[in-house]
């Protein structure tokens, strides 16, 4: 039996929803081999304030080395870098893999608003990272900071946003719409054609997690030998699975729940196409 495999280079995420944690879930969930490399340990704490961890580039580049040389990968995807040095690192390690596929989450702010990357990072991210993506996949304040506009506000502005991002150089741009009013809208762009996908807004503030769940699982479709509109569109509805089946445990903004997809439902999601007039 063929074993894809797919290699996460992110942040530990504690409380286990988010980050790499979410990211082996998927990977699991979708029948692909995972793979880690953590770049920081986030172990969040209301009461004395944000901890970040953040591993010795050594720490990291033997993580990445291993994963690689022992059993190789797929797809690279990328979430937490922190650090414009842990970013300009990445981009070389990726350059000297020559994997297939390489999603970029460009993670800038959690949920419950940890700094995931230091604002002085955000340039190298433009300039080494975005390039060598198959698909980046920034939610709405994630492309306004890379575009250094303001708040995006209608479909209208994701989709010139997607255009704009296309331009840094990766193959496809998937603008993660799910804060817009009315149902949850994304846009993927390839430089050519719009995909709009859409799917039921789902009333939850139970989304810890959502942004790397939806981004692991393109990343495990790629790895599996989907191409990427077939891949962003069934990751689609297995985040909005996750979602409608999120838990609130006993505090704060509850994880998505990365099983929901093969153990409860299918939720359809509607997928527009449009070209570039
Ligand atoms: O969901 C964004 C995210 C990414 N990576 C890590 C996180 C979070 C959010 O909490 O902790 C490590």
């Amino acid at each position: 039996m063929k074993m894809s495999r797919a290699l996460s280079i992110a942040g530990s995420a504690a409380r286990g929803g988010a980050g790499i944690q979410a990211d082996l879930k998927t990977f699991q969930e979708l029948g692909v081999f995972g793979m880690t490399a953590v770049t920081a340990i986030v172990a969040e704490n209301p009461r004395t304030g944000q901890r970040i961890f953040p591993q010795s580039i050594d720490a990291i580049e033997a993580q990445v080395h291993t994963a690689l040389r022992d059993i190789g990968a797929d797809t690279i995807k990328t979430g937490m870098l922190f650090t414009e040095e842990i970013i300009t690192k990445t981009a070389e390690w990726i350059t000297d893999a020559q994997v297939e596929n390489i999603v970029v989450d460009p993670v800038m702010v959690g949920k419950i608003g940890s700094v995931l990357l230091e604002e002085s990072a955000i340039e190298v991210l433009k300039s080494t990272l975005l390039p060598l993506a198959t698909i980046i996949t920034p939610n709405m304040p994630e492309a306004s900071e890379l575009l250094g506009i303001g708040p995006l506000t209608s479909i209208d502005e994701l989709k010139k946003a997607a255009v704009k991002l296309h331009e840094m150089g990766p193959k496809y741009v998937l603008v993660k719409g799910g804060r817009l009013e009315g149902p949850a809208t994304d846009v993927l762009f390839d430089g050519k054609t719009f995909y709009l996908l859409e799917a039921p807004r789902i009333d939850t503030i139970h989304t810890n997690g959502a942004w790397c769940t939806y981004s692991a699982a393109i990343a495990a479709e790629l790895a599996k030998g989907s191409s990427v509109p077939e891949a962003v569109e069934f990751a689609k509805k297995f985040i909005t699975a996750a979602i409608r089946h999120a838990f609130g445990f006993k505090q704060g903004v509850g994880p998505t729940y990365h099983a929901a997809f093969r153990k409860y439902d299918e939720i359809g999601c509607h997928v527009t196409v449009e070209k570039l007039s």
